[in-house]
């Protein structure tokens, strides 16, 4: 099986005070996204951002962004519907009335940082439901041992569809799990039979246990979203130097990486 590189070019929390290269308006976003295609990027997901650079969900910037994207290269696309810590759960809803290939859902509220990241049950539901009648697939975001159990029962509801969704094993956010090999194990010792799944390693660990994940069988994602940096104080130039190490990881461990057309086989066929 070849492995799924997901770009993550921009976040919801990080500015360009914190990192100069950080994409944020969407031409800005689109040649972050041309370029990690072409260095072997399957999957983008994205996040937008506002001319102030504040977390948005505005349909028109996305829209925008999307047809740059597309004009681009016909990598696939997986919207973010966490969007921002400040963006009402309703707005970031709607994004998925977009009809993107993908896009991912939070199952659980949580603490997020300094901030308070609002998933309630009945909204999680309802948004699951919306994109099964849309038929986007969504990407399911795993912060904490509950939130695999959370979404097993989104699943035995019946609102996941069928099994082709992505599982991502995020590690590193503070109030989710650590960024520890062990909680890392732990989670895939726990996903049902056959599932695939990636690897959302947030800040320092970012590069060991995307490494870790690959052993695994995961797939990988790499991008500002996740770190900022290359190495110890290291800030990177862009997205473009961590998707291009993630390539030569994976090529390097020996593994193929999947083409858009084996992604949409994987994650969305029809
Ligand atoms: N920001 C990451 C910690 C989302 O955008 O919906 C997780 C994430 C979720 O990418
Ligand atoms: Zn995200």
């Amino acid at each position: 099986m070849s492995v799924v590189i997901t770009v993550a070019p921009t976040g919801p929390i990080a500015s360009k005070a914190d990192n100069p290269a950080l994409p944020t308006q969407p031409e800005e976003i689109a040649d972050a996204v041309a370029d990690a295609y072409e260095a072997g990027a399957s999957v983008a997901h994205l996040h937008f951002r506002d001319s102030n650079d504040r977390p948005t969900a505005d349909p028109e910037i996305a829209r925008r962004t999307i047809n740059i994207i597309q004009d681009r290269c016909p990598i696939l696309i997986q919207l973010s519907t966490g969007v921002g810590l400040q963006v009402p759960f309703e707005q970031r809803a709607a994004l998925v009335e977009l009809k993107p290939a993908m896009a991912t859902l939070n199952p659980c509220s949580m603490t997020f940082g300094n901030g308070e990241f609002r998933n309630p049950p009945n909204e999680v539901r309802r948004l699951a439901a919306r994109m099964l009648d849309l038929g986007i697939r969504p990407e399911l975001e795993i912060y904490d041992t509950g939130h695999l159990d959370e979404c097993l029962r989104l699943r035995d509801e019946g609102l996941l569809g069928d099994s082709r969704v992505q599982f991502s094993i995020v590690l590193g956010v503070k109030g989710g799990m650590a960024a520890t090999p062990d909680n890392l194990t732990t989670m895939v010792r726990r996903l049902p039979p056959d599932a695939i799944w990636q690897v959302i390693a947030i800040g320092r660990a970012n590069l060991q246990l995307t490494a870790l994940g690959l052993a695994l069988g995961g797939n990988a994602r790499a991008g500002l979203e996740d770190t900022l940096y290359l190495g110890k104080g290291e800030l990177s130039p862009g997205n473009l130097p961590l998707v291009e190490r993630t390539v030569s990881l994976t090529r390097s461990m020996g593994l193929t990486l999947a083409d858009t057309a084996a992604t949409r086989q994987l994650l969305i066929p029809s």
